[in-house]
């Protein structure tokens, strides 16, 4: 697959080698850090490990991606964010146009991807489709088939490059089958012919809205949940993945089963569920005291409140708001929009008397939700595939990256109780 992203890439991949043959040549037996038992028993938190050029997450700031601040990109399409992401650079519009031309065949799924997610059962959960449908499509790996042909180390990435570009534009038609398969009885929607833009491509496939600012909200979410470094849950798992030089397919398949978990990506299926149960509770928008005794039942019972707290970050995610400037450029006067804002104005004094959370700031699941609910997404099951159509971009890139340097398998060392009680 020659394009001039490959051809870019090339050169990428010579500077990425040169790199970290230098920095481990010259610089190997430098100390990054020293590991404690707490951040062993503390899921690893701040042990520096990884190695991730694509993004950047601060605790004072959030995400950079590429170094330039998400509330810098909110105007971009999910192509010059993948761009973006893996070169370092943002796209002229040539070759912006040129990557739409690689994307635009794969919106289309393979028929045997739907009758997969067909024969699941009717209940299952739109990520569990997600992640089968990608299974059912490993078929297609270029990477599994150049490995089995031999292709050697060094070039492994170009057909890393050929799986990125399909299954990241394969996303959109699988998501948008998944909702119609699991909500709308199968009446799964064509790929609009001849439609080269990603966001455009896959609102179609929903059959949600044609209202261009549903539209624009497709692309923002796609731009925003793109990528977040390499420690969260769902890269670090690709990342494991496909150092064993599984393919793209399985990596991000995996992924996805942990994008799938509620302290993660699924926190904002939680986030509306916790707001719809309020108004449930109350006959609609609550008090604010209502809003605090309601919290407060919730944190006293041991549950979190979704869409708050993260690992990283200590200040209000960017992306909540980005989603938040969206609500009010376009004045969605919605219950849930309200309450969004209401929860924001209160939950994070509680999580503070509390004291408990690191973080008391919203992170981005606080306020998607609410917007896709306003636009007529009312399934709050699929939301995190919407989720999961994004991250795939920062999932490739990344892997892309790794394939780019050769990196080895990842094999970190484990300890037994009694190995870690001995040197206490
Ligand atoms: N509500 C209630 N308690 C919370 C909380 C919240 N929103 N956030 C953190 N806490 C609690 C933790 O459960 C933990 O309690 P214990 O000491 O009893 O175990 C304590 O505060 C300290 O946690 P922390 O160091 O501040 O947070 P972690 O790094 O362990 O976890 C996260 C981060 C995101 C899992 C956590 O904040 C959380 O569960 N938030 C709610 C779920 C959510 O919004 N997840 C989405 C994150 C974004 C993403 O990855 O997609």
């Amino acid at each position: 697959m020659i394009s001039i992203l490959h051809d870019k890439l090339q050169k990428t991949a010579e500077a990425l080698r040169a790199a970290r043959t230098s920095l481990v040549k010259e610089h190997g037996e430098t100390v990054l850090s020293s590991v404690t038992i707490e951040q062993v028993f503390g899921g690893m938190r701040g042990v520096p490990a990884l190695v991730c050029d694509t993004s950047s997450v601060s605790a004072d700031e959030g995400l950079r991606i590429r170094n330039i601040p998400i509330l810098e990109l909110t105007d971009a399409t999910p192509e010059e964010i993948f761009w973006l992401l893996v070169s370092g650079e943002r796209p002229n519009a040539e070759e912006l146009a040129a990557l739409k031309d690689l994307f635009a065949p794969h919106y289309q799924i393979p028929s045997y991807v739907v009758d997969t997610l067909k024969a699941m059962p009717k209940d299952a959960h739109p990520m569990a489709m997600l992640s089968a449908g990608l299974m059912a499509m490993e078929r297609e790996s270029a990477f599994r088939k150049a490995y089995d042909a031999g292709a050697g180390k060094d070039e492994l990435w170009k057909a890393m490059f050929e799986d990125s570009v399909r299954l990241i534009a394969s996303m959109a038609g699988l998501a948008a089958a998944v909702y119609r398969v699991r909500f709308h009885g199968g009446s799964v929607i064509d790929a609009p012919a001849g439609e080269k833009d990603m966001s455009n491509a896959f609102a179609h496939m929903l059959g949600i809205s044609n209202d261009p600012a549903w539209k624009d909200l497709v692309r923002l979410y796609l731009v925003l949940h793109s990528d977040h470094e390499g420690g969260n849950v769902s890269a670090m798992t690709s990342y494991v993945v496909s150092s064993a030089l599984s393919d793209a397919y399985y990596s991000v398949s995996a992924a996805m089963c942990g994008l799938a978990g509620p302290l993660h990506g699924l926190a904002n299926q939680e986030c509306l569920r916790f707001i719809i149960d309020l108004e449930k509770q109350f006959g609609g928008v609550p008090t604010e005291e209502q809003l605090r005794e309601y919290a407060w039942n919730r944190l006293n019972s041991g549950q979190v409140i979704p869409g708050y707290g993260h690992a990283v970050l200590r200040v209000t995610d960017p992306r909540f708001t980005a989603f938040y400037d969206f609500a009010e450029k376009h004045n969605i006067n919605d219950d849930n929009v309200k309450l969004v804002q209401m929860i924001y104005n209160i939950v994070p004094g509680i999580l503070k008397e509390q004291g408990k959370a690191k973080n008391p700031w919203p992170n981005v699941d606080a306020a998607s939700g609410s917007l896709l609910y306003a636009y007529g997404m009312t399934e709050f099951d699929f939301y995190t595939v919407m989720f999961g159509v994004s991250r795939a971009m920062g999932l490739c890139a990344q892997m892309l990256v790794n394939r780019m340097m050769m990196s080895p398998i990842v094999r970190p060392k484990s300890l037994t109780i009694a190995e870690m009680q001995s040197k206490a």
